[in-house]
């Protein structure tokens, strides 16, 4: 990672710096968008200033000629002339005539004289009328302006949607559990929901995500520049499944009036994909309003275009609205990440069947196949692909950041399709036997962990992002070659109890982002910048799973210790903030209530607490980003013909 400060801040990666990351917020994007709007106008000004002083000077001047610079593209001069006066362009060094008739008479020029003079002086007018104006009215006439436009692209995006049959959702209401304890639990972890929702609605309402200390709207590069409601859309069916109505009728509300994707901004097409696409279809499959499927397929479209490479790998950034495409400066010479590409299938198999249209379904068949074809040294999948020459980057391997959720929707591609999808479970399979034999290894104290693979050797480290693998050992037992079901269960639960060592090893009893099995060093961090913790969900997704594979309390009791480590060391009187010292008794706070904390954390726990016939994962399956979607009963694979029936 060479300029980590540049990394987008999730998406199973290497986080950047992300205790910094109140360097990029979004509050202070909108302040330079209106300090670009005022410099605009004094340059406009300026610009007709100048052309106006053109006129105004005595006509020989006009004549003059003027060494070849930046006058001659600015302002006309004879040159020679056989039926009309040359114009040198010095930009492309190349010439065009212009015709005597393109010269004024001397009354026209008057009246252009007295309308330039007419419009530079109301140009200047506006300009100072603008900068009596403070930022917050000059920040609402452009948010006016946005929604003009919003609106009229709504007109012309909200096209119906051809109907389909729904498939069969159970589960999306349970009972409370009956046990008074339990129950107390739930509710604890509803009122950590409702307070993390409702300061963002009182300080951060509507942009991506908020500062808990500053009170203030937070964003970073991975939403691009605008204001797109991200922790909205990402909380929406946590909210749905806690009962939290109100709550969610405020987020529809936004949704239908403001979210809107026909705006200049470049995001990552990796998160949007998860956060939003993945929140909107799962808002859209628990509630059943149409408006969270239509705004799902609407920025589906928007995506597309960033799969406009050589290969078809889709570039990691895409502009929504010119939808240029591009990849992450950091990133292995050019490459596009595993995880990010390897990370649409779930969502946009579900676009292809709500839509009947297989553009999205091809897409990412399209990127499975050409994965299939490819050499993997010692059968890995490397974490950097190139999209212009189809090669692999560096031989870097993780489980953790670059790498893990291409993994993890191998295994879901199959559940999603009743377990139709053979070929996304052999792919899951053989993958999983590579990582075991190369990258899983046991530390001198017993602790099971993944390591990564670079250039040849194995790192001993271990992300908290990597924690989400046992998880999806013990969901991926069933079905597992060779009826190696009890291996892959005890695999999941060795892992749960390393992820939990490193919680438990520290001073807050929350885990650090990344800790080492390092000589006498077992599962602690070590470096400064690898102490932190940003409201991350991956320990709490495992014990999650494993509770609902064994029923082994120890799961509900390590739950519940993380939760009130997060109650105890990241609430703070305006929402839920990352702590930069897991070891230290009185750490800073990095000040961002992440998405993924509403989302994910806060939903694993509540599930945690929940009764199992909440969401069942024989008719759900989870997104990378907590978001259930249901399985698939289709009589085949390929979606083309889907009927169009409810
Ligand atoms: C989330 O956005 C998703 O879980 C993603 O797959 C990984 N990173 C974050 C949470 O840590």
């Amino acid at each position: 990672m060479t300029t980590p400060a540049l990394l987008p801040l999730s998406g199973r990666r290497i986080p950047p710096l992300s205790l910094g990351t109140s360097s990029f917020p979004h509050h202070r994007a909108t302040l330079r968008l209106s300090e670009k709007f005022i410099l605009l106008l004094i340059l406009s000004a300026f610009i007709t200033l100048c052309f106006g002083a053109f006129f105004f000077l005595p006509d020989s001047s006009k004549h003059k000629r003027f060494d070849l610079g930046l006058e001659d593209v600015l302002i006309p001069h004879v040159d020679t002339g056989k039926g009309g006066a040359r114009i040198r362009d010095v930009t492309e060094g190349l010439s065009r005539i212009i015709r005597p008739s393109d010269y004024y008479p001397i009354e026209e020029e008057e009246r252009l004289r007295n309308k330039i003079r007419a419009d530079h002086e109301k140009a200047l007018e506006e300009a100072k009328e603008k900068l009596k104006k403070s930022r917050d009215e000059i920040r609402a006439e452009i948010q006016t302006e946005k929604n003009k436009v919003a609106q009229e692209m709504k007109k012309k995006d909200s096209k119906p949607l051809p109907p389909v049959p729904i498939p069969n959702l159970v589960g999306i209401n349970s009972e409370d559990p009956t046990d008074q304890d339990i129950r107390e639990k739930r509710d604890k972890i509803k009122e950590m929901m409702k307070h993390a929702w409702d300061n963002y609605r009182q300080y951060g309402w509507g942009h991506n995500e908020l500062k808990p200390i500053a009170r203030k709207g937070h964003s970073t590069n991975i939403f691009g520049n605008s204001q797109m409601g991200a922790t909205i859309v990402d909380a929406l069916d946590t909210l749905y499944i806690m009962g939290l109505h109100d709550e969610f009728r405020q987020g529809q509300d936004w949704i239908d009036k403001n979210l809107d994707f026909s705006v200049n901004s470049e995001v990552s097409v990796f998160e949007v994909n998860i956060r939003f696409i993945g929140g909107l279809l799962a808002a859209y499959y628990l509630s059943g309003q149409e408006v969270f499927k239509i705004k799902a397929v609407q920025l589906a479209g928007k995506l597309l275009p960033a799969f406009n490479t050589p290969t078809g790998i889709p570039w990691a950034m895409v502009n929504l609205k010119s939808g240029v495409g591009r990849n992450w400066g950091w990133a292995s010479a050019g490459s596009s990440i595993l995880a990010e590409f390897g990370t649409l299938h779930m969502e946009f198999v579900h676009l292809s069947y709500l839509t009947g249209d297989p553009v999205y379904y091809n897409k990412v068949m399209h990127i499975r196949k050409l994965l299939q074809k490819m050499d993997r040294p010692n059968g890995l999948y490397p974490n950097y692909l190139n999209p212009r020459t189809g090669r692999w980057g560096q031989h870097h391997t993780s489980v953790g950041g670059l790498g893990d959720s291409f993994y993890e929707y191998l295994l879901k591609a199959w559940l999603m399709s009743d377990k139709m999808d053979t070929e996304a479970r052999k792919m899951y399979d053989d993958a999983i036997e590579a990582i075991e034999r190369h990258l899983i290894r046991k530390s001198n104290g017993g602790l099971t962990f993944i390591g990564e693979w670079k250039n040849g050797h194995l790192e001993r480290k271990m992300g908290h992002l990597t924690c989400f693998a046992g998880g999806m050992f013990a969901l991926g037992a069933d079905g597992s070659r060779d009826d190696k079901a009890g291996h892959y269960l005890q695999l999941g639960a060795e892992i749960a109890h390393t992820c939990h060592e490193s919680y438990d090893r520290t001073t807050l009893k929350l885990g650090p982002e990344a800790f080492k099995f390092d000589g006498g060093l077992e599962a602690a961090a070590v470096r400064q910048n690898e102490k932190y913790y940003i409201l991350r969900p991956e320990v709490i997704e495992t014990y999650w799973y494993m509770w609902r594979f064994t029923h082994d309390p120890k799961y509900r009791q390590w739950g519940w210790e993380a939760a009130q480590a997060i109650d105890k060391y990241c609430r703070v009187s305006g929402g839920f903030s990352g702590v930069k010292d897991v070891y230290s008794s009185s750490p800073a706070y990095d000040d961002v209530q992440q998405s993924f904390f509403l989302a994910e954390t806060l939903k694993y726990l509540y599930l945690l607490f929940s009764n199992d016939d909440l969401l069942p994962l024989d008719n759900w399956v989870f997104n990378t980003e907590a978001h259930p979607l249901p399985v698939l009963h289709l009589a085949n694979t390929t979606l083309s013909g889907n009927p169009a029936y409810r």
